[in-house]
C-alpha cells in the first residue's frame, strides 16, 4: 500500500462539496461494498478517523480522512492485471463528449512543429520528444468507457503507445510511487505506479483512428479505463516519476486521488 500522502493533504484548500460527492461515491461502488459493510457507517467513520463532528472544519477534515483512507483501500483493491471491460465499433458513443474546467472555445491548441514532450524526474533517459518520434513507438489500440463524476459515460476508441513500455523505455524508475503530468492548460494530474504500468494504460496520440483533435487534449491524452475521467490528463506537456505526491487539479480541490472506476 503506498503511504499516505500526509504533506499534500494540509497544504491544499476543501471543497466541501467534492468531498461530500466523493464520499457518497464511495458508498455506492459495489467494489467497495464489502469494505463498506464493514465499516462504512457513519459511527465506524469517525472511530477509524479520530474525528468528532462537531463543526465544518471538523466535518472537512472527516471527510478528507475518509477520502485517504479509501486512496489507500482503493490502491490496495487494485490488481494491476485486472482488465477493464472493452468494447466494439458498434457500441461507441457518437458525438462523443468534451468535458474539461473551461469551455471548447477556450481549448489550448498546441503547435504540432515546435512541440516537445518533456520527460523528468526519476529516469535515466531525462530527454524531450519530438511528435514524430513518439508517432514511431509501438501502436495499440483500445475501445473503453470514460466514466466522468459529473454524471456522464461514453465509449471512445483511443490509439497510442502502452505507457509501460514507454515508461521502460526512458528508464524509469518503476519503483517510484508516482507518475505525475503537466499538461498546456492548467491542468496536472498524478497516478500511482501499479495503474502507470497497468496493460491498459495508454498515450494516445489517436481518437478513432484521426489525430487526437484539440478538444479531446492534442497531442496526446492518457488513457487510463481503470480510472475516472478526471484522471485522465489531455494536453500532455510533461511526464514525471516521482516519490513526492504531486497532486492534481482536481484532487487538491478535495477529490479523491485515487480515483478508481
Ligand atoms: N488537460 C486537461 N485534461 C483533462 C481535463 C482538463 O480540464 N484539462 N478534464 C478531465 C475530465 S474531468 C474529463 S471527464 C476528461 C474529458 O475528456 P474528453 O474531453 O476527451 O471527453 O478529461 C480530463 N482531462
Ligand atoms: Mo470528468
Amino acid at each position: 500500500m503506498p503511504s499516505k500522502p500526509r504533506n499534500a493533504v494540509t497544504r491544499y484548500r476543501l471543497d466541501r462539496r467534492a468531498l461530500e460527492i466523493d464520499v457518497r461515491r464511495e458508498l455506492e461502488m459495489p467494489s467497495r461494498r464489502l469494505f463498506n459493510r464493514r465499516i462504512l457507517t457513519l459511527g465506524g467513520l469517525t472511530m477509524l478517523t479520530g474525528c468528532t463532528l462537531v463543526d465544518d472544519a471538523s466535518v472537512n477534515d472527516f471527510l478528507l480522512k475518509v477520502s485517504r483512507m479509501n486512496d489507500r483501500v482503493q490502491a490496495w483493491l487494485f490488481d494491476p492485471k485486472r482488465l477493464a471491460p472493452t468494447y466494439t465499433e458498434a457500441d461507441l458513443t457518437r458525438p462523443f463528449p468534451f468535458n474539461a474546467f473551461y469551455s471548447m472555445e477556450e481549448v489550448p491548441h498546441v503547435d504540432a512543429s515546435t512541440y516537445r514532450l518533456t520527460v523528468s524526474g526519476l529516469v535515466t533517459g531525462k530527454r524531450t520528444w519530438t511528435l514524430d518520434e513518439l508517432y514511431l513507438l509501438p501502436h495499440a489500440e483500445q475501445i473503453t468507457r470514460h466514466i466522468c463524476v459529473e454524471g456522464w459515460s461514453a465509449i471512445g476508441r483511443w490509439g497510442g503507445t502502452p505507457f509501460a513500455q514507454f515508461l521502460r523505455r526512458v528508464g524509469a524508475d518503476t519503483s517510484a510511487k508516482y507518475v505525475g503530468f503537466k499538461c498546456a492548460d492548467d491542468y496536472y494530474e498524478s497516478i500511482d505506479m501499479p495503474t502507470a504500468l497497468h496493460p491498459q494504460t495508454l498515450l494516445t496520440f489517436e481518437y478513432d483512428g484521426m489525430r487526437l483533435p484539440a478538444e479531446f487534449g492534442f497531442p496526446m491524452k492518457l488513457r487510463m479505463p481503470t480510472k475516472l475521467g478526471y484522471k485522465n490528463p489531455k494536453h500532455i506537456m510533461e511526464i514525471f516519476v516521482t516519490n513526492t505526491f504531486p497532486g492534481g487539479y482536481w484532487v487538491d480541490q478535495g477529490y479523491n486521488w485515487f480515483g478508481g472506476s
